[in-house]
């Protein structure tokens, strides 16, 4: 009979396919992971624009890592033992009731792991949830930096800039603060750019007016929810060198068939932009209020002699 080399009997040629593609793979997996520039954001949260956003970053970074060592660990221990011991023929497994050592050694060795990981996520959380104080750079008007209430965190120095922010069906509104802290009527505001100074403590009071919405600028920090009824509070701080810089967002809770439009900006500017930002916005609703007043009169004055002319 016409026997085939070994190295081309179809066996040996599936095998050798199976390897290809399964080299193929990990070099697809690895090179992802290599290029850490391009997929630093894919893997991991978006980070750089407050510290907040920092240390989320990093905390996740390291379970993460935890978490690859396990993965490998397993995995690894795992493929080893379907390939160290695969069906062969006549093969008899071997019975073996318990390993005291080894049940002992993988219980104490997960609880570790956990107590480890708790311990680093307990020790980041205060600077993810607690405001810093605003540096040098920051706004430091009398009329801007407000002591706020009890219910929210704020700064070791009391001292933020407290932003209201309203999730509207598609629209989100900024409430700046002004000298008059118990009525927001009259405050100056801006619809999807939220402006803010650079080195400065900001304090956001995220409320919603129609359905749920979600606050998220993944450059600034953790995603909060903008429910109607209900005010949620988050912080960042944009450092000094970011000045110039716009930081995207979007609505991260589908809210209805305009969600997609309902797109969210911060764009960080100098302490000195930022006091004329508010003295402009302030100037366009004094202008517009009065060009509103006008018109008022003048359709008012329409309508009497309107009345006037049809009366018999
Ligand atoms: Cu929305």
């Amino acid at each position: 009979m016409n026997k085939l080399p070994s190295a081309l009997r179809p066996n040996r040629i599936t095998s050798t396919r199976r390897r290809l593609a399964l080299a193929a793979v990990a070099v697809a997996v690895l090179s992802l992971l290599v290029t850490s520039t391009a997929s630093a954001d894919f893997f991991t949260p978006e980070s750089g624009g407050s510290p907040n956003a920092d240390k989320i970053d990093t905390l996740y970074k390291l379970i993460l890592g935890v978490a690859v060592v396990v993965f490998v660990g397993v995995e690894g221990a795992l493929f080893y033992c379907l390939w160290k011991f695969k069906a062969k023929k006549g093969a008899v497994a071997a019975q073996i009731h318990g390993n005291t050592r080894l049940e002992i050694g993988w219980t104490v060795g997960a609880a570790v792991i956990l107590v480890v990981l708790a311990g680093f996520t307990f020790a980041a959380l205060p600077g993810i949830r607690n405001p810093s104080n605003s540096g040098p750079a920051g706004f430091s008007s009398a009329n801007g930096v407000l002591t706020a209430g009890v219910t929210k965190r704020l700064p070791p120095n009391g001292k933020s800039l407290n932003i209201e922010i309203n999730g509207q069906q598609y629209v989100w509104r900024f409430t700046y603060p002004d000298a008059t802290p118990n009525t927001t009527l009259d405050n100056p505001f801006s619809y999807e750019e939220l402006v803010v100074p650079v080195d400065t403590a900001v304090t956001l009071d995220i409320r919603a007016q129609d359905v749920a919405h979600s606050w998220w600028i993944p450059k600034l920090g953790g995603k909060f929810d903008a429910i109607p009824g209900y005010t949620n509070h988050t912080w960042f701080k944009i450092p000094a060198k970011l000045a110039g810089q716009t930081f995207r967002g979007q609505c991260a809770e589908l809210c209805g068939r305009n969600h997609a439009n309902m797109i969210a900006q911060v764009h960080a500017v100098t302490a000195q932009q930022f006091q004329k930002f508010i003295a402009d916005q302030k100037a366009a609703t004094t202008a517009g209020d009065k060009a509103a007043g006008i018109a008022r009169k003048a359709f008012e004055k329409t309508l009497s002699t309107d009345q006037s002319s049809a009366t018999p």
